[in-house]
């Protein structure tokens, strides 16, 4: 048994600040918590053994305030950083500042994040580990005008030319023939060294309609891995989720088995650290790599529901230099969950709707969790992202766990401020929806746009 973290600095803000407090009083860990002049009633703050202020409302001067975090680390004797989800959570720069001034990152190496923050690095070292990918350029494209559209005809229209900066569904185009392909390279690369300070662009057979399931793995410092299954991310407006599932509708259990395995041991071969998501896409019963997500997830509550397993807390044990508690074959899937992100914002223009909760009544009963940090009396800031909670359910199949969620959202009250509850409640009684297994476009679609 190594020694035990401590005392963890929760260097973020709204609910997953809370859970990860929750995961530390359970584990015995003491909570730093950091906040801005306008975060002072967050109820993280109000539940932590001690709190900092790091800085203004603006994120740049607090939450993304490297030495304002390292300063308050160094003032409370925290051993540990846990980054959550956003702002710092997967800047190798942060996690190296954070290393070299004697904390542990609760996450992967710096050298991991710089390496799947470089979409291009990232999928050379998924493929090379076995990782299923996207055809196409297999590394950036150069200034072989000739080479790029003989390319770009093996590969076949359409395209979808991408940012290795960006990720995310930020900096890429669609192309649809020969004629605009050059013209929509020079214009993404001129965008990416603008937006990300880096104009590398590559190639990928753009996918019309896939389905976005990603993969949960856990990996310790031991070189163990093993993987949590699967979600379906796929109920999304303009690149933020919306609905999340666990399991993926469809998927069979070989088929989880197979990637599953092939993402776990990707990361025994990239010696990787701590949690982290493999996201594909998903079409006529392929799996394609995109990207790898190295912090926790939003939406990681869904897989919690189905394995049993506690993920934040498993992120804390593997940054104290625990081996895993768990071996590939005594992680099972038991039933279904499904999770409605709850935004503080307009139901028809999607505005955020920050102001003061004058009222709010939690849903419960059975397979209902809430993952929340609101209060009655409390002021959604305007300053940050407009999500302000998360409502699990989880049944014995997915009809219980949509009828169960239909339960809990008509039970939830949320005064003064507007919600996409309406929404949610629409989105669990579409026919489609209900179907299972609709694709990336059919939000958008059913809202319309
Ligand atoms: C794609 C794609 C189709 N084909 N790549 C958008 C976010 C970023 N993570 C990757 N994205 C996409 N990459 C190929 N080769 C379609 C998307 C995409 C998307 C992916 C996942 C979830 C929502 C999406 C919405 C629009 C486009």
């Amino acid at each position: 048994m190594s020694a035990m973290i401590e005392k963890v600095l929760i260097a973020n803000r709204g609910e997953i600040a809370l859970r990860i407090l929750r995961a530390c009083r359970e584990l015995g860990i003491k909570t730093v918590a950091v906040h801005s002049e306008a975060d002072r009633d967050l109820k993280h703050v109000l539940l932590a053994d001690e709190s900092v202020c790091i800085g203004p409302a603006a994120a740049m001067q607090s939450y993304l305030n490297v030495p304002a975090l390292i300063s308050a680390a160094e003032v409370t004797d925290t051993v540990a950083i846990h980054p959550g989800y956003g702002f710092l959570s997967e800047n190798a720069d942060f996690a190296e500042r954070v290393e070299k001034s004697g904390f542990i990152f609760i996450g992967p190496r710096p050298e991991t994040i710089r390496l799947m923050g470089d979409k291009v690095s990232a999928i050379a070292a998924m493929k090379e580990a076995g990782v299923p990918c996207v055809p196409g350029s297999d590394g950036p494209i150069d200034d072989n005008k000739k080479r790029t559209l003989e390319l770009a005809r093996e590969i076949g229209y359409p395209i979808m030319i991408k940012s290795s900066g960006g990720g995310g569904g930020r900096g890429m185009r669609v192309v649809h023939s020969e004629a605009t392909l050059l013209n929509a390279i020079a214009l993404t690369k001129a965008e990416a060294a603008a937006a990300f300070n880096n104009d590398m662009v590559y190639m990928e057979k753009y996918l019309e309609n896939p389905r976005h399931v990603e993969f949960q793995v856990l990996a310790d410092q031991m070189g163990n891995a093993i993987h949590l299954g699967e979600r379906d991310c796929s109920m999304q407006r303009r690149h933020q989720k919306v609905v999340e599932e666990a399991p993926a509708p469809g998927i069979t259990e070989a088929q989880r088995r197979e990637i599953g395995e092939r993402c776990a041991a990707a990361c025994r071969s990239i010696g990787y650290r701590g949690a982290g998501t493999f996201e594909f896409l998903y079409e006529n019963g392929q799996f394609y790599f995109i990207e790898m997500n190295t912090r926790v997830q939003v939406e990681h509550p869904v897989t919690e529901m189905v394995t049993g397993v506690d993920i934040v807390k498993e992120q804390i044990l593997i940054a104290a230099g625990e081996p895993l508690r768990y071996r590939q074959e005594d992680i099972q899937m038991r039933g279904h969950a499904i999770e409605c992100r709850i935004n503080a914002e307009h139901p028809e223009t999607f505005m955020p709707s920050p102001g003061k909760i004058t009222d709010f009544h939690a849903p419960g009963g059975p397979g209902v969790r809430i993952e929340t940090h609101i209060y009655s009396g409390y002021t959604v800031p305007c300053h940050y992202d407009s999500m302000i909670g998360k409502l699990i359910t989880h049944g014995e199949d997915r009809d219980s766990a949509v009828a169960r969620m239909c339960n809990a959202l008509r039970e939830t009250i949320i005064e003064g401020i507007h919600s996409n509850i309406k929404l949610q409640r629409s989105i669990m009684r579409d026919g489609a929806f209900l179907a299972g297994g609709t694709n990336i476009h059919y939000l958008e679609k059913m809202l319309g746009l």
